[in-house]
């Protein structure tokens, strides 16, 4: 998702975002496009405002990109801590319902409205009556851990969990964590991690790696929950569950791992770095030089017919090194803490 909160360099606005990013979250989720866009700018511009908190409307409303219900909003932000809005006993009783049922991991505005018109209005009415998925019945039973943000912290301590057991299977493996975290956040939505080893040239590669730690990780408790798995080179080799720290405290909380080969590595962390805007603005500036970048890599020469749908996928340019895409693609380096779109 987009969600993230405050940069780690503590803005003193970094409430103020945090409550936006929840009003964006939910406008995603129901996508409302202009209101998605709306909060998005004015959460980067008050990322830009490092020495100062933004407390009322008039001086909001003098900032770029925030007009004036935005600017009303910061205030009260500022003056009662939240937003009327947000406040879930303020929604209509549908959106209540909607919200409720759009926090669950996975689900979506389809399958939402679904349950809704079959009649189901709680978790338990899910729980006891709908059809659901394996997966969805874990993201419904651990829905207070799972909806709750990650603590940079606790990302932290999560992700030397996993590097201890992978560097005892394999000390040549490296792990990264990648999105929200990469960037900087305060706090995150699930643990991205990005793996990869020297040498490699598929992840298929990396394959047997991956069993072995999930199988360690389940050992050891750390892993609780398998949502999707895939070993496939052409998906991506990729692991998605759940995970907790050892101990009663221990939340659930999303885990993704992503199979990178060395030779796509660069590519791969500049998708899995995000966030979602930043990429997808590098996508478009490579296909108007002719270019393609995904996961895998930067391709040239890729033929494109009306529309710039894709006819041939090209040949790669660069993969390996994530500063070499921007030189090729002709932009200025951006560090990850500066990737909010
Ligand atoms: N990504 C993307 N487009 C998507 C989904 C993801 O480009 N539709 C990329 C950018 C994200 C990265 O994958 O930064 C990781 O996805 P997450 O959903 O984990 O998003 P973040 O880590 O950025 O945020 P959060 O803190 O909510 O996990
Ligand atoms: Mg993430
Ligand atoms: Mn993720």
């Amino acid at each position: 998702s987009s969600s993230s909160s405050s940069s780690s360099t503590t803005n003193p606005n970094a409430r103020t975002i945090e409550v936006f990013q929840s009003m964006c979250d939910y406008y995603t989720k129901i996508n409302d496009h202009w209101r998605i866009t709306a909060y998005r700018k004015a959460i980067t511009t008050l990322r830009q405002q490092t020495a100062k908190k933004i407390t009322t409307a008039e001086e909001a409303y003098l900032l770029p990109n925030i007009g004036s219900r935005i600017a009303q909003k910061i205030e009260e932000i500022c003056s009662t801590n939240t937003l009327r809005r947000l406040n879930y006993a303020n929604l209509e009783p549908t959106d209540k319902v909607l919200d409720l049922f759009l926090k669950i991991h996975d689900v979506g505005l389809a399958r939402a409205n679904k349950w809704i018109s079959q009649g189901h209005r709680t978790l338990d009415d899910l729980l006891i009556r709908a059809n659901l998925t394996a997966s969805q019945r874990l993201a419904i039973e651990h829905y207070p851990d799972l909806t709750s943000r990650i603590p940079r912290s606790e990302v932290t301590q999560l992700a030397a969990f996993v590097q201890r057991e992978a560097f005892l299977l394999d000390p040549d493996v490296e792990l990264l964590v990648g999105g929200s975290y990469r960037r900087g956040s305060d706090s995150s939505g699930d643990v991205d991690f990005i793996i990869t080893k020297r040498g490699t040239t598929s992840s298929s590669d990396l394959v047997p790696f991956m069993n072995a730690l999930i199988s360690v990780l389940y050992k050891k408790n750390f892993l609780v929950a398998t949502l999707a798995q895939s070993r496939r080179e052409s998906e991506g080799s990729k692991f998605l569950g759940c995970c907790r720290l050892p101990g009663p405290e221990g939340k659930w909380r999303r885990i993704d791992l992503l199979l990178v080969p060395e030779t796509a590595y660069g590519a791969a962390l500049i998708y899995f770095t995000g966030n979602d805007i930043f990429n997808r603005s590098l996508r478009l500036l490579a296909s108007k030089k002719g270019m393609r970048l995904n996961q895998r890599g930067l391709y040239k020469d890729v033929m494109r017919g009306p529309k710039r749908v894709k006819v041939t996928d090209g040949e790669l340019v660069e993969g390996r090194s994530e500063r070499r895409i921007f030189e090729i693609l002709g932009v200025r380096w951006r560090e990850p803490s500066e990737r909010w779109c």
